[in-house]
């Protein structure tokens, strides 16, 4: 494995690339060009100078999460071609300035949704949580504004105000695409971009659906092992993956996360390791990296990444909010860094005990 931190760009982030450099053990980048809205072209001048950046820094640039799909393309609109065709086309140039790895999701109209951004825990630290009761009580076109009320003024990842602006359009365009319907629509895109991907070897990562279960009525799909092995099979090429988020897969208690890592080699490209801590079946929240600060077990986790010979780039996922550190939710430096420190422990403690 590779050991990566998500870094959102200057201007974006609050925390600098050359903080990230001194987090023991971290050589590379997940970045991503965070104002380009989906269905836009990334240019080659804007990836080089990118680039050019992080490896000024002395970091390289191991993935891209995300460069995300326009909803024509969920929702098989005519159009979905043009939108295709720019898609490959940034693919492309990604793939020519040497990036061999993207990170993308198919979640209809929301990204990852959290009914509460900075739910305090009783040692002070803040986190994301999410109580079904809640979520059940905002109408749709009010989780926007629900999302960003305690988002330390940052642009959230997935949720776009561009976009959220248009919601009940976007729930129209919806109406009558179910499970199967995206199934189709995943199977065709993945069809029309496989040749790029072998050519400049771009491996695909699908990221989990966060929560894994439908929200507002609207179908998710990459929630479980059984739809994983499908879309594996639907598009067998091995540049069709998956980022294994455990967070994600971990909100639904019956993913048998070790088990899902295990039956998945070869196929997982990406890999962001964080902790949950349950409350009740309805509720959850983002707990330490450590697996005695949650529900899971991050031994068995990393160490069936261990097993599989997991060689991609791995991260810390969220953080908690700690140290009066202000940031976008669960995208501070601190916890973050403690999570990389955890994980290569485990790494190191597991590697060393198999001699
Ligand atoms: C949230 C992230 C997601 C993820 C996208 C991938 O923190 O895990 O926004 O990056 O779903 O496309």
């Amino acid at each position: 494995m590779e050991m990566t931190f998500r870094w959102f760009g200057t201007g974006f982030d609050t925390v600098p690339l050359w903080k990230i450099r001194q987090i023991p053990g971290v050589t590379g980048v997940i970045t991503t060009l965070y104002d380009k809205e989906p269905g836009e072209i990334w240019e080659p001048e804007r990836i080089r100078a990118l680039r050019s950046e992080v490896e000024a820094s002395g970091l390289h640039i191991s993935g891209i999460e995300s460069v995300n799909i326009h909803d024509a393309i969920k929702v098989g609109s005519p159009d979905r071609d043009l939108y295709i065709d720019r898609y490959i086309q940034t693919l492309e140039n990604l793939g020519k300035e040497d990036i061999h790895l993207v990170c993308y999701n198919f979640m209809p109209v929301f990204d990852w949704t959290r009914s509460e951004l900075a739910r305090v825990r009783p040692d002070g630290s803040t986190v994301l949580a999410y109580n079904q009761d809640a979520i059940d009580a905002i109408k749709p076109e009010n989780m926007f504004d629900n999302m960003t009320k305690d988002a330390n003024g940052a642009r959230l990842a997935g949720w776009e105000p561009e976009r959220m602006a248009r919601i009940k359009e976007l729930f129209g365009m919806y109406r009558d695409v179910d499970e199967e319907k995206l199934f189709e629509n995943l199977k065709y895109f993945l069809e029309r971009i496989m040749p790029v991907c072998n050519k400049y070897d771009i491996r695909m990562a699908v990221h989990p659906d966060d929560p894994a279960w439908p929200v507002f009525g609207l179908p998710r799909i990459i929630t479980n092992i059984d739809n994983l092995k499908r879309m594996m099979r639907m598009v067998d090429d091995p540049h069709n993956g998956v980022t294994f988020c455990s967070g994600s897969y971990g909100t639904n208690p019956e993913n048998d996360l070790p088990g899902m890592i295990r039956s998945l080699p070869g196929r997982i490209h990406f890999a962001h390791v964080r902790n949950l801590k349950f409350n009740s079946e309805r509720d959850f929240e983002e707990a330490a990296h450590l697996s005695s600060d949650g529900s899971f077990d991050m031994y068995e986790i990393v160490k069936a990444l261990y097993d599989i010979g997991f060689d991609g780039p791995i991260r810390p996922d969220h953080g908690r909010m700690i140290w009066e550190e202000s940031a976008m939710p669960g995208y501070g430096l601190y916890d973050r860094a403690l999570g990389t420190a955890y994980i290569n422990g485990l790494w190191e403690a597991i590697s060393k005990s198999g001699r």
